[in-house]
């Protein structure tokens, strides 16, 4: 077996502040107490502290003081540049080379295949997940990461996902070369020194991050932003519980918590135990008269889970609290119920976009404390990007654009990247649910599935059960976004909108999903399917969307509360006409059109999905998938 894939071997280290590893000699620990730690994570340090040859180790703490070094240092080297505006926020700007998830480098390793991606009639590659052998793996990692820190400092991030010490959390220690992920990782996850009593003999998930510049290097580094991106590779191997991500130090790719842990390791951690890692953004709703219902909703990356999550109502007496905006984990107790918590402590939200109109709180959320990536700044220390124009008070004012170029609003060319990101702590939201760190997690009444669909979806139906709730994420497509590398108006399948972020073979996944239920005892939450971007012939949405989605959300809390507001369709139930309440907003809204269903459209839709569930899923597509496609084309050919 490779030297990678075994277990970190035994290390001496002597009593003073430095650790002697093989073949090393002394690398000095420039902060923490490196003999105080549990002894897995102090053999772990070791190990990559050997095998990556940076010039110190910082342990981080996680304290305020800490976070204060960094940023001095990233202020003077130029990485970061405060925005005098607000307290404690700041700029960065990447190399435009290093601006969003890159999928196509993205990587499962497992000993077999079919562990990782499903058995895929003939040679064609499939979409869900990409394979890579142990052998092939080693030699790509052995290419990049040995002496990958040499000459730059190795910070050791001690992090939980999810509350510190609940049974529902796990932990994570990612080693990294690059300060900016430290800070990130400081607001997105728990940093803490107390991490370690908490972990004492534990397991813990390994994260391992270098941008992979070591020093001398010698290339080009633009912006203050050293990275690789010819070279990177971001390796998980779900039955090691490990991390492995080189070049990058954008979001997904670097801040390993995030979609690398808490979706792709935790996903198949969550078969293992028996619970679900989803891509989901959990909310409150209180319904006027008090009654709350808790809902998760999974769209692909840059479809507004962050908007939705944080909505104002529209509707008098309703409201909105936020529980997470991007991945929940979620697990049926022993009563049956099936709760969820969010396992971050941050939101990496698309900056592009949100404005006090589209989403206050997380405006709200990001006035302090925060850090902006690939975002412009006005000459007066303020934060902008595209969607800003009608809230700027002086519309003249100088601006410098993420690649650096002075700007005016008005001129050719765009402010910000389609991809810029704010990252703030969940806990600066007005919105932020009181339970939003309740160990026990939330209940969750309903499942939303979405998508950006501008043709022929309509805007919310149910599923006619588990089974064919499956079949409705399953079967989950949107126009391509910029958070990864696609471009173009292309609409392209995101089952369950884990797509990019699938831990083991999608088959398997289904399976996992359908076993609920075939349990008994079990409280399965009703699936519905929304779709807000639908447009009509003229090219304009045909829903509001933003605030006016709490519309919907009460129609679903009354499917949730079984009232009979709902009719059976090809595709599952839909509103009754009337159903959805449009005070304010009848002239805007064509309920027809909004909800019709072309027959052709929906015959070639599920041909299509089949086909493309046959093709990716293979042999691996679970029976009651089949019967439920079946099903849904023989109602569709009755329409
Ligand atoms: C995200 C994504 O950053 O889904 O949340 O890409
Ligand atoms: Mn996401």
């Amino acid at each position: 077996m490779s030297r990678e894939l075994d277990v970190e071997p035994e290390i001496k280290y002597t009593e003073v502040h430095e650790i002697i590893v093989p073949h090393l000699g002394h690398i000095p620990i420039a902060k923490g107490d490196f003999h105080a730690l549990p002894t897995k994570a102090k053999k772990f340090i070791a190990f990559y502290a050997d095998y990556l040859k940076p010039r110190g180790i910082f342990i981080c703490d996680g304290s305020n003081e800490e976070a204060t070094e960094i940023i001095h240092k990233l202020e003077e080297r130029g990485t970061l540049e405060q925005l005098e505006k607000y307290e404690n926020c700041y700029v960065c700007r990447t190399d435009p080379a290093d601006v969003a998830r890159v999928e196509s480098k993205t990587w499962i390793c497992t000993k077999e295949k079919h562990k990782t991606v499903p058995r895929c009639h003939g040679d064609a590659k499939g979409g869900l997940g990409q394979w890579i052998s142990p052998e092939d793996c080693q030699k790509e990692l052995q290419s990049r990461f040995p002496g990958c820190m040499a000459g730059r400092m190795m910070y050791v991030i001690p992090f939980s996902m999810g509350p510190v010490g609940s049974p529902l959390s796990k932990i994570g220690i990612e080693i990294t070369d690059s300060n900016y992920v430290l800070l990130c990782m400081r607001v997105m996850t728990r940093v803490t020194s107390k991490i370690w009593e908490v972990l004492g003999d534990g397991d813990f998930v390994k994260c391992i991050h270098s941008m992979g510049c070591p020093r001398p290097w010698r290339k080009k580094v633009v912006n203050h932003w050293p990275c690789n991106p010819e070279r990177i590779f971001i390796a998980h191997f779900p039955e090691e519980r490990k991390v492995k991500s080189f070049g990058s130090g954008y979001g997904g790719n670097s801040l390993l918590g995030k979609k690398c842990f808490a979706l792709r390791i935790a996903n198949a951690i969550a078969r293992d135990e028996g619970w679900m890692a989803e891509h989901m953004l959990i909310m409150g709703i209180t319904k006027p008269g008090g009654k709350e219902h808790y809902i998760a909703a999974a769209f692909p990356s840059a479809c507004g889970k962050t908007n939705l999550a944080m909505l104002e109502s529209t509707l008098p007496g309703w409201k909105v609290r936020c529980v997470g905006d991007d991945i929940a984990w979620m697990r049926f107790n022993e009563k049956g119920e099936l709760r969820a918590i969010n396992p971050e402590a941050g939101f990496f939200g698309v900056a592009p976009g949100t404005n006090w109109k589209t989403n206050p709180n997380a405006m709200a959320s990001f006035q302090k404390n925060s850090i902006f990536t690939n975002v412009a700044k006005t000459d007066d220390g303020s934060y902008y990007w595209e969607g800003l124009e009608d809230e700027v008070e002086d519309k003249n004012i100088g601006i410098t654009t993420w690649l650096g170029k002075r700007w005016k609003i008005g001129e050719e060319g765009k402010a910000a990247h389609p991809n810029a990101r704010f990252c703030s702590p969940a806990a600066q939201c007005p919105i932020i649910h009181p339970k939003w760190e309740d160990p026990e997690g939330v209940p969750i009444d309903a499942i939303l599935f979405g998508g950006r669909r501008p043709e022929g979806v309509p805007l919310v139906f149910e599923s006619y059960g588990w089974n064919h709730g499956v079949l409705v994420g399953a079967a989950c497509k949107s126009e391509a976004t910029a958070a990864a590398e696609f471009h173009g108006k292309k609409i392209m399948h995101d089952p369950m909108a884990m797509r990019p972020f699938m831990g083991y073979n999608f088959g398997e996944y289904l399976d996992h999903w359908l076993q609920f239920g075939r349990q008994s005892g079990l409280k399965l939450p009703k699936i519905f399917h929304v779709n807000w971007f639908r447009t009509g012939a003229d090219g304009h949405f045909l829903w509001p969307g933003f605030g006016d989605n709490i519309r919907v959300l009460d129609w679903v809390c009354k499917r949730v509360e079984d009232k009979d507001v709902a009719v059976e369709s090809a595709i599952g139930y839909l509103p009754t006409k009337g159903s959805i309440d449009l005070s304010g907003i009848e002239d805007k809204v064509k309920w027809d059109e909004l909800f019709s269903l072309p027959k052709d459209y929906w015959k070639s839709d599920i041909e299509e999905t089949k086909a493309f569930l046959d093709r990716e899923v293979g042999d691996d597509l679970p029976k009651e998938i089949c019967e439920e496609i079946k099903k849904m084309q023989e109602r569709i050919n009755k329409m």
